[in-house]
């Protein structure tokens, strides 16, 4: 591990990279040292982020509107007029009525504990209990608004897009020395009730609302401080320019800080992501280092060094997260890598036709199941015997890893998934694309979407199929089945106009032949884009690819990808995520390598 550290601290410093400079060919150069001119321009060595900053700070949820008078709530069936308070409480159920988290008991209870807080005494005193609770005309209500919604004007649409501008413009913009940049987060949640993932034992409590006085402002001095609304305060105002945040405050589930920070394809969030590719493709070069060395340390005479060899090995074979300790009962029980327990893996010395098989079924982050059955070395076999030995299914795994060094190792497998899966998708994308120069832009776009669900698979990002997929799915099936129908008809048509134009020999039969002829063509490759449409959906049922798109595949590397293939970088990225890779797509020429 401290190799492992001492391989990937030595970030590349912009003066190295310049030193390098021939390996960029000559727009990419300039563009490079604008960046780097950007990026020193500020960067000092007293660790400080910015000399200036100035943004008005956040923009709250609006406040909550008391329902209509129409709108009833029955307790034990009769009628009952709530307070404000309660009745924004009562809301946020009533309107999550049709979804299965309402019927659950942890959920309940948590939610009617953090209702009853809201309610004045005469309320509280009268509604004890949640069963007795008659929600549906909220619930029936807040649908024909949304229905409502759905079915505004042109002219109503334009005023609420007008006024998100004007609130984009006035919020979304700080200035950070001497640049504008994109705030990223600016408007606060408005409060609800919390979900989390899977069974989340604190699922149904009240995310309350934040007010100015929950805001710690961070901006600098001399600047023009944000102003609180109108008779509210500000918690803090401070001048740290140590860090990049802008505001901060502490939500009530978790306990956990939340920041507004700046856009992803700001100057600093930017150079952050370089910095991390950066450090990814050095690691490849120590790589096989590290691979010998953990080879040699399942021999070790101590356990603990042994234990961290098979952990290391598996979170490089399987890219399984390192899973850092997290207090007990704050979420759901999810594990990583260093925080397997016994239970969470078999052995067989044989299975079917291979030989030291483990087999693994946890939940990993956000309680998506991790299955899978891999052979593995005898030497890693047999140490996870011994690890095994006298212990009890809830025991951990690894016992003798320390919370220091797997938090250690956390950082280090977010460069080594980079790193690793990075390696595979260029394979990858090679082995799919090899010869692809003439295939069609959407065969192009199959084949990388391909080697980005490769990357997804291996990283474990799944998702639960899409609830519209079958209807799409069928939807798109229609399309080509009336595509298939026209590619009939135009070919009885053609093979009509060709005996036609055989008979006349004429001019008009000439050209009515050509113009079914490139009917022919048009309808054929419009039904190959369907098709592979449906492949491409098909495949992608069960896999989530974003997590690995955006934040384990050098940008660059899919860059060069469209740039050699001319495949146009809008297919591959939408609009926000080319203002994030904004560096990558003007850095990476066609051969760039990883
Ligand atoms: C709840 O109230 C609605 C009227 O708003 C009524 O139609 C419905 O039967 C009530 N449900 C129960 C379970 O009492
Ligand atoms: C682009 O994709 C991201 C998901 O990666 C999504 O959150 C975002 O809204 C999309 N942006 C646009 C402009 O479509
Ligand atoms: C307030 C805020 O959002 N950001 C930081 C400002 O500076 C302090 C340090 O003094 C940080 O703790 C805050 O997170």
């Amino acid at each position: 591990v401290m190799m492992l550290m001492s391989c990937t601290s030595t970030m590349i410093s912009p003066v190295t990279l310049r030193r390098r400079y021939h390996v960029f060919s000559f727009p990419s150069l300039v563009y490079i040292l604008l960046l780097l001119i950007r990026w020193e321009e500020e960067r000092s060595t007293d660790g400080s982020k910015w000399r200036f900053l100035e943004h008005k700070g956040p923009v709250f949820a609006p406040p909550y509107e008391p329902l209509p008078d129409k709108v009833k709530f029955y307790y034990d069936g009769k009628l009952m007029k709530l307070s404000a308070p309660a009745e924004e409480v009562a809301t946020f159920f009533g309107k999550m009525l049709d979804h299965e988290y309402t019927t659950k008991d942890i959920f309940r209870k948590n939610f009617f504990k953090d209702w009853r807080k809201e309610m004045t005494s005469e309320e509280k005193s009268k509604i004890t209990d949640l069963n007795k609770c008659n929600f549906s005309d909220m619930n029936e209500y807040f649908k024909t608004q949304s229905e409502a919604r759905k079915q505004m004007s042109k002219q109503e649409k334009q005023k609420i897009k007008e006024e998100n501008e004007r609130l984009l413009q006035e919020y979304g913009f700080c200035i950070m020395d001497n640049h504008k940049e994109r705030i990223g987060n600016f408007r606060i949640e408005p409060p609800g009730l919390f979900r989390g993932r899977g069974d989340h034992p604190k699922m149904g409590m009240l995310k309350r609302r934040i007010r100015p006085e929950d805001i710690i402002i961070n901006c600098s001095k001399d600047s023009k401080h944000p102003k609180p609304p109108q008779g509210t305060k500000w918690k803090e105002v401070r001048h740290d320019n140590k860090v990049t945040w802008l505001a901060s405050w502490t939500e009530n589930i978790q306990g956990s800080i939340k920041y507004i920070m700046l856009n992803p394809s700001s100057r600093i969030k930017g150079e952050k992501d370089w910095q991390k590719y950066e450090t990814a493709r050095r690691l490849k070069k120590c790589v096989d280092r590290i691979r010998n060395q953990y080879r040699e340390d399942w021999k070790s005479k101590e356990m603990r060094i042994r234990q961290r060899a098979v952990a290391l090995y598996f979170i490089d074979k399987l890219a399984l997260r390192a899973g850092n300790e997290k207090e007990e009962g704050e979420t759901a029980d999810t594990v990583g890598c260093c925080s397997l327990r016994v239970e969470h893996i078999k052995l067989y010395p044989k299975m079917d036709d291979q030989e030291y098989v483990v087999e693994f079924d946890f939940l990993g982050k956000d309680s998506i199941r991790y299955y899978n059955k891999i052979p593995v070395e005898k030497r890693v076999f047999k140490n996870l015997q011994l690890f095994l030995e006298n212990k009890q299914p809830e025991d951990d795994l690894f016992d003798r890893l320390n919370v220091r060094m797997t938090s250690m190792m956390d950082k280090l497998v977010t460069y080594f998934h980079i790193s690793v899966t990075k390696n595979y998708l260029s394979h990858l994308v090679v082995s799919f694309l090899g010869d692809a120069a003439d295939d069609s832009i959407p065969a192009k776009i199959l084949s990388y979407n391909r080697a980005n669900r490769a990357v997804a698979i291996l990283c474990n990002h799944q998702r639960a199929p899409p609830k519209t997929f079958e209807k799409s799915m069928q939807n798109l099936q229609t399309k080509i089945d009336e595509k298939q129908n026209q590619l009939s008809t135009a070919k009885k048509q053609l093979k009509a106009a060709k005996a036609d134009h055989k008979a006349s020999h004429d001019e008009k039969s000439k050209k009515t032949l050509e113009v079914k002829r490139k009917a022919v063509q048009r309808i054929e490759e419009q039904l190959m884009k369907l098709q592979v449409q449906a492949t491409d959906r098909e495949e992608n049922k069960q896999i989530a690819l974003g997590t690995s798109k955006l934040n384990y595949l050098d940008p660059r590397i899919s860059v060069a990808w469209c740039k050699k293939w001319s495949v146009p970088i809008e297919k591959i990225y939408n609009k926000t995520q080319r203002e994030k890779f904004a560096w990558a797509i003007d850095m990476a020429e066609k051969d760039y390598e990883f």
